[in-house]
């Protein structure tokens, strides 16, 4: 990981104006994930309805972070986040089995948001360092293959940034076919 991803990321993203969210359980990675990406100050938010929310924006580009999960009344209020989001970044704890079905969970009720329903969907497979399960598990576990969209697994460790430059290569990817 020698060069910056920001220079990388000024070759990817075009001048489009483009919002990405990246959400996940609480502990999946996310905020590492952000820090890694060094694409500038992350601002810290809690909407006055209380959930915190990471910012960044770097050039045309808006990132925007929270933990998914738990409070019913909370989900109501996401939704304000979602309009125009081309990419969800999924963030995955990989190495906590146990909760791996409730992140599914929430991944199929993110996905049947119809303010999602044009977004590409990278998902993190993150702590895979320390993790025991198989990409082809995960994707069992998480009832990919049935899923109506392009989606696709990265697996990445937010500590030493491996797999994160892969990832968001194929979400680049995914945002140029769209444009043409
Ligand atoms: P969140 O923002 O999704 O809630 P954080 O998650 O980014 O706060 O990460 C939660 C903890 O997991 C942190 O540890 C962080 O260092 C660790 N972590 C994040 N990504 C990885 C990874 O890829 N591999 C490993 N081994 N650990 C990771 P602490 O101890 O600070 O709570
Ligand atoms: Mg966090």
């Amino acid at each position: 990981m020698g060069i910056p991803l920001s220079t990388i990321f000024d070759s990817w993203f075009s001048k489009k104006e483009m919002r990405i969210l990246m959400v996940g359980l609480d502990a999946a990675g996310k905020t590492t994930i952000l820090y890694r990406l060094k694409l500038g100050e992350i601002v810290h938010s809690v909407p006055t309805i209380g959930f915190n929310v990471e910012k960044v924006e770097y050039k045309n580009i808006s990132f925007t972070v929270w933990d998914i999960g738990g409070q019913d009344k909370l989900r109501l209020l996401w939704r304000h986040y979602f309009t125009g989001t081309q990419g969800i970044i999924f963030v995955i704890d990989s190495s906590d089995k146990e909760r791996l079905n409730v992140a599914k969970e929430e991944l199929m009720r993110l996905m049947g948001d119809e303010e999602l329903r044009d977004a590409a969907l990278l998902i993190l497979a993150n702590k895979f360092d320390i993790s025991q399960v198989t990409v082809d598990q995960l994707i069992s576990k998480l009832e990919l293959q049935s899923m109506r969209r392009e989606w696709f697994v990265q697996t990445t460790c937010a500590i030493t940034g491996d797999g994160l430059y892969q990832g968001l290569d194929w979400l680049s990817k995914q945002f140029n076919k769209r444009k043409n």
